[in-house]
């Protein structure tokens, strides 16, 4: 690998941090309409995953999408505007945080249905399949979505059609206010692979580099024709729920020492500097290029007007 792949890894990660950490800010202060789930402390899955995929190939997001959002692809500048509802964001500011989608770049959609992903990827992968082409689709969703009966649904076909797509649990140890293990049968998510025959592999979430390799052999598959594969990766949930959720369930104190411990980009940022991949003047050089990237996306979407009231039923239906 050549510095320009650390260097992309590390500016993803961070162009990830420096966005979210705008939205929580903006939102705080009540100037984000609707509902807002962060990915801070999740950013090398997207990462990682992504780093893998071409603009040809399809990602299904979540309702905590920025990161997958950005991890593939799409303009910072746009998505912000589409959070603070401005006209000239990804949904003329019509859809918010959980409905960003650009088909330019494959990224298919971000989804407030729990679990509503998985038959949409299975589906492209279909398409793609029928098409004869060696693109592949990606599916993230959370250990609490693995419990939606589609989950096992777009499995097994996807795994008796042999679908060029990826199953990729993010599991953060928490669906809402509800702790993973009183609700979810199996200690893995990745066992429930065997019910379907595919493989099912366990990866450590807040390591990039293993997040990549891991999901390249999963994604080198599906593009084979080999069919699916579920990728589990272990992370945890560092802020609320939502921006704004007061976290009566867990103590703050527990989860920021976790943090500071096995925090994505410190650890990646270590990895870099001993192994003399990219040198401190390097990486400070991305930070500043990303800080003055996501600055300008926030005046864009701030001096950007909002849609016009007659606006209102545009776009509904397509023709
Ligand atoms: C079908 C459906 N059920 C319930 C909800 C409410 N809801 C939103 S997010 C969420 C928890 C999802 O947990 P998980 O899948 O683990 O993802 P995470 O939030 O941890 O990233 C729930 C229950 C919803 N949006 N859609």
């Amino acid at each position: 690998m050549d510095k320009h792949f650390y260097a992309d890894l590390y500016r993803t990660m961070y162009r990830i941090r420096t966005f979210e950490k705008k939205i929580e800010e903006f939102s705080l202060k009540g100037e984000i309409p609707g509902f807002v789930h962060l990915y801070i402390g999740e950013e090398a899955i997207a990462t990682g995953v992504c780093a893998n995929l071409t603009h040809q190939d399809y990602i299904q997001s979540t309702h905590r999408g920025h990161g997958h959002t950005i991890a593939k692809g799409a303009q910072t500048d746009r998505m912000m505007a589409e959070l603070f509802g401005k006209k000239t964001g990804y949904c003329k500011g019509k859809g918010g945080s959980m409905h960003i989608a650009d088909f330019s770049v494959g990224m298919l959609g971000a989804n407030g249905i729990v679990g509503g992903g998985y038959t949409l990827a299975t589906g492209a992968a279909l398409a793609e399949k029928i098409k004869k082409t060696q693109n592949v689709s990606v599916v993230f969703f959370g250990d609490g979505a693995s419990n939606r009966g589609t989950f096992h649904e777009a499995l097994n076909m996807a795994a008796a059609w042999k679908l060029p797509v990826v199953f990729v649990c993010e599991n953060n140890e928490w669906a809402s206010t509800t702790p993973y293990q009183t609700t979810t049968s199996v200690k893995d998510i990745s066992v429930r692979a065997k019910g379907y025959d595919v493989p099912g592999v366990i990866v450590d979430g807040n390591n990039v580099l293993e997040v990549y390799e891991v999901s390249k052999e999963a994604i080198d598959r599906a593009r084979k024709g080999q069919g699916p594969s579920i990728v589990e990766m272990k992370t945890l949930r560092i802020k609320g729920h939502y921006v704004g959720d007061p976290e009566m369930y867990r103590t703050a104190e527990e989860v920021q020492k976790r943090f500071r411990e096995n925090d994505p980009i410190t650890r990646f940022e270590a990895t870099l500097l001993e192994n003399e991949l990219l040198s401190r003047k390097e990486i400070d050089g991305i930070i500043r290029e990303i800080d003055e990237e996501i600055e300008a996306a926030v005046k864009f979407a701030l001096e950007s007007p909002f849609p016009d009231e007659s606006e209102l039923y545009d776009d509904l239906y397509i023709d």
